[in-house]
C-alpha cells in the first residue's frame, strides 16, 4: 500500500533513492487535489475496468533494475537521472506497480516535492502537466511496472530546466489555481 509524505529536500546525487522522509505525511485527498489519483488495484480485472473507462487502449511492462541493462552501471545510472529530472509530460501518465518499489515525487500548489512510494498492486494516474520525477528505492533498486497508454506507446519528457511551456502545462496550471 502506498506512502505519501512531504520529501526533505535533502537529496544528493549519492543518496536520491533513500527514503528522504521529512516525518510529515500527506492524504490521498491532498494529492487529488493536485489532480494526482491513487489507486489500489489486485487484480488483473480491475487494472482492465480502469484502462476501460479512461479509454486506454495500450500497455507495456517494464523492468527497471541493473540487470535490464545487462549490469552495465553506466547506462543504468543515466536513466535513473533521466527519470529523476524533474519533467512534465503532455499526456497523463499511469503506472501500476507489479513487484518492486518506487518514488514518485510530484510538486504540490506551493512547489514543494510530495514524496509517494508505490509497492505491488499500487496504481498512479498523474495529470498531463504535473512536473515530477521518478526513482527506485535503495532498499530494492528493481520495480517492474505497467505502463498505461491511450494509443501507442510514446514516451516524451519536458524538463523543468529547459523552461519550455505548452498547452498541457498551461492546462494543468489553470486546474491547481486557487
Ligand atoms: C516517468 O515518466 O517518470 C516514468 O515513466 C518513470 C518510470 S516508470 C517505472
Ligand atoms: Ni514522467
Amino acid at each position: 500500500m502506498v506512502e505519501v509524505y512531504l520529501h526533505d529536500n535533502k537529496d544528493t546525487p549519492e543518496n536520491f533513492t533513500d527514503a528522504h522522509n521529512s516525518g510529515e505525511s500527506v492524504s490521498l485527498e491532498e494529492l487529488s487535489k493536485i489532480g494526482v489519483i491513487y489507486r489500489y488495484i489486485d487484480s488483473e480485472d480491475k487494472l482492465n475496468e480502469l484502462a476501460k473507462e479512461r479509454d486506454y487502449k495500450n500497455r507495456d511492462q517494464v523492468s527497471l533494475n541493473l540487470g535490464s541493462f545487462n549490469d552495465d552501471i553506466e547506462a543504468f545510472n543515466n536513466k535513473m537521472a533521466q527519470f529523476y529530472k524533474e519533467h512534465y509530460h503532455e499526456d497523463e501518465e499511469i503506472r501500476y506497480i507489479v513487484s518492486g518499489e518506487g518514488y514518485f515525487d510530484v510538486r504540490d500548489q506551493g512547489d514543494k516535492w510530495i514524496r509517494t512510494k508505490l509497492v505491488a498492486n499500487d496504481l498512479l494516474i498523474l495529470p498531463a502537466g504535473i512536473y515530477h520525477r521518478f526513482t527506485l528505492t535503495s532498499a530494492k533498486r528493481d520495480v517492474k511496472a505497467v505502463r498505461l497508454f491511450k494509443d501507442e506507446p510514446k514516451w516524451e519528457a519536458i524538463n523543468r530546466d529547459t523552461g519550455r511551456l505548452s498547452s498541457a502545462r498551461e492546462n494543468y496550471v489553470k486546474t491547481v489555481a486557487v
